[in-house]
């Protein structure tokens, strides 16, 4: 059996204990409210009656009173005056599923629900909520650190004997089949709001391409179906040269007529299959994917041809915007990676359908610890807009390292893009989170996007820990006035229901740290890419400094860091409205934490820390280290508050997290005393 995450069974007990559910529906029985029925009396061991005076909890869906706009949105107050009912309501059965998870989750945390008539009311801030797999059919996930995929693999022992669809060729069944674990999973997602899900991963190899066809199309709806009754629709990654791989055609062309109309057969035979599709995840003419430009076409001519006949269902084409040349020479300094998604993108503002949406990576580059904003967010006025998140720890410590990642989404959530007033309307509210649905032309088709760190792990994220940074994400997605901390305080209130205010404490100050401190020993000051190549754990300062994917740092005797300035450098700075631009420009009010990013300096340069950047560097590779030894510390007091399994998987990662720490702090810090010379201030060890 696999962990429950945090919907454990005591945290779902307390909230529904002594209580009996009533479900008053007023709507048609689709799949989210049979799935609500089945909640309750399967999932949290209640009994439904009909009559609502003898429930302690009501239902009520399709309510015109219940004054709540949209299909997402809920209410949770107390009934009458007995504090012991309460109602939760919502115009579909989705709503009313989310409202049951916001009760049991405000149950857990002492939250509760307020008196009074408006009780508790929750409306989602971003419209697509969205997990990306990145899982490939022969089990493998791309990028994965928890095991194998749920949904694919496990092909020779998997249990064929319902697979109808291949009987001639028993054995070749891609589907993994652990339909139970896929249910847990949509529970999972759906309790923190999640409401879109790619299966397969943007990298379309082999026979993922034929997801979208029969006989695997029927597999694939069959697991459509169970994230339906979960308000959760299904998008698959397709390989933009299919027409060719699949249809036999001789090009994929996107002005062709041949190539428009097999297209458009697939996706009617898809909708046939799974009538409420969500649509293509596109990954095109990047890092050797095929797509549009080598037939001489852009990008919106790619996903306009796509979204044509998947607006006659309903559907959305969701287009990547991480394209940029990954053939680059490190001799050219003309080229800077940074400004290859607007220079791709920028130029096509206002020309998608409006079922297009643009998918961007947070940051300029590939989702390092520090990075600035991405500068299409903000400067596109007429695009569809959603933002990529990468909850897997690809650059972040492959889940051994402790990286609780809030923080530092939160701060790319709250960044003021300084779009002008007159885009703002009456909020005149220009952060990220507020400006994706604003400068989105059809906000339903915008959002926030993240890529998946589940698998076959008995935990689901191989460290216990990093369960925090899904449930995080799903609830930065619905709550915008969410904080990292509070975010942390609900996942451990549900995760930890058994242990004591002291170990609660104990954790909270590891994980409220742990992103600080992975990027103290890693990259300083916003350099990134310091990474073992291809792996991406573990340092290896010049893996990449002489190599085609674009991450150079440039350290030499004098100073490092890439000059991004208009001044003297590649220029990426004016891509970002005004105000931006000029903090980045000026060497003076370009933040610390990125320095670097946009400026080469000398080691002796002062921050305005007041520290060089030489001392910084030592300082936090030293500090890196010692934070890690007192995680160490802090778990072993943890011990015996919780679930000796979960502890002893963090006290195992937390020891290969040391070595980590130590082999970047021995690495960085040799380095760059021999690049500079320079002694550390404070005479701690440097090996020669
Ligand atoms: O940085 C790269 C990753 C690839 C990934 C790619 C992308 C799915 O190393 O593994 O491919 O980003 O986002 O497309």
């Amino acid at each position: 059996m696999a962990d429950a995450m945090w919907l454990t069974e005591e945290a779902v007990d307390a909230a529904a204990r002594g209580r009996v559910f009533c479900v008053d529906n007023a709507g048609a029985e689709d799949a989210s409210s049979l799935r609500l029925r089945s909640e309750i009396v399967e999932f949290m061991k209640r009994p439904l009656v009909s009559d609502p005076s003898e429930a302690d909890v009501v239902l009520r869906i399709g309510y015109a009173d219940a004054g709540l706009d949209g299909g997402e949105a809920f209410r949770i107050r107390r009934a009458g005056t007995s504090a012991e009912s309460i109602v939760i309501e919502g115009n579909t059965a989705v709503a009313a599923l989310y409202g049951l998870y916001a009760w049991i989750r405000r149950t857990a945390t002492g939250e509760g629900v307020p008196e009074g008539p408006e009780g508790y009311a929750s409306v989602p801030q971003q419209a697509m909520r969205m997990i990306d797999h990145w899982d490939q059919v022969d089990g493998s996930v791309e990028r994965g650190y928890a095991g194998e995929s749920i949904f694919f693999g496990d092909l020779d022992s998997n249990d064929h004997t319902d697979f109808r669809d291949f009987p001639e060729r028993p054995g070749r069944d891609p589907f993994r089949g652990d339909m139970a674990r896929i249910e847990s999973y949509a529970r999972l997602l759906a309790s923190v709001g999640i409401n879109a899900i790619a299966l397969n991963n943007v990298n379309v190899r082999g026979r993922a391409a034929e997801l979208m066809v029969q006989p695997l199309l029927g597999r694939v709806a069959r697991i459509a179906r169970v994230f339906s009754g979960f308000g959760i629709k299904l998008f698959l990654a397709i390989n933009f040269a299919a027409p060719k791989k699949l249809g036999g055609l001789d090009t994929a062309d996107p002005l062709d007529p041949a190539v428009r109309a097999w297209w458009s057969g697939v996706i009617d035979g898809i909708y046939n299959a799974i009538p409420d599709f969500g649509g293509f995840l596109v990954k095109a003419d990047a890092e050797g994917e095929p797509g549009p430009m080598q037939y001489g076409r852009d990008h919106k001519d790619g996903a306009n041809m796509l979204a044509e006949p998947m607006a006659r269902h309903g559907g959305a084409v969701i287009w990547r915007a991480f394209v940029y040349n990954c053939r680059q020479d490190w001799r050219d300094r003309t080229t800077d990676r940074a400004k290859a998604a607007f220079e791709n993108f920028a130029p096509l503002d206002g020309q998608f359908a409006d079922n297009v949406i643009l998918q961007v990576k947070f940051g300029p580059m590939d989702f390092q610890v520090r990075e600035p904003l991405t500068p299409l967010i903000g400067t596109l006025e007429h695009t569809n807009l959603m933002v990529e998140f990468q909850i897997t720890a690809e650059y972040l410590g492959h889940q051994i390292d402790v990286n609780y990642v809030l923080p530092q989404w939160l701060r790319v959530a709250n960044f003021d893009t300084a779009a002008p007033a007159e885009l703002l309307g009456q909020a005149g509210d220009a952060r990220v989170k507020a400006i994706v649905p604003r400068l989105s032309p059809n906000p339903s088709c915008s959002g926030y996007a993240g890529v998946a760190n589940v698998g076959m792990d008995d935990n689901w994220t191989g460290n216990k820990l990093a369960q925090a940074n899904l449930y995080g994400f799903g609830r930065m997605c619905w709550d915008g006035e969410a904080t990292a901390e509070s975010i942390l305080d609900e996942w451990l209130a549900l995760t930890f229901p058994q242990a004591g205010a002291a170990a609660l404490e104990a954790i909270r100050g590891i994980m409220l740290t742990s992103n600080q401190t992975y990027e103290n020993y890693c990259a300083p000051l916003g350099v990134g890419f310091m990474v073992v190549p291809g792996l991406h754990y573990g340092v290896s300062v010049n893996g990449y400094e002489y190599d085609r994917w674009g991450t150079y740092h440039f350290a030499d005797r004098d100073g490092m860091g890439v000059d991004r300035t208009v001044a003297t450098g590649s220029g990426y700075t004016a891509q970002y409205r005004p105000e931006n631009a000029a903090m980045y420009e000026g060497l003076d009010t370009t933040p610390d934490e990125l320095l670097l990013f946009f400026h080469h300096v000398p080691y002796g340069h002062v921050l305005h820390s007041g520290k060089t950047v030489i001392q910084h560097i030592y300082d936090t590779h030293f500090a890196g280290v010692e934070a890690v030894d007192g995680y160490i510390r802090a778990w072993d007091g943890v011990r015996g508050s919780i679930g000796e399994d979960d502890w002893a998987n963090v006290a195992e990662r937390l020891q290969r997290q040391r070595e980590n720490a130590v082999a970047w702090r021995d690495q960085i810090n040799t380095y760059f005393h021999r690049m500079s010379g320079v002694d550390d201030e404070h005479g701690r060890t440097i090996y020669a």
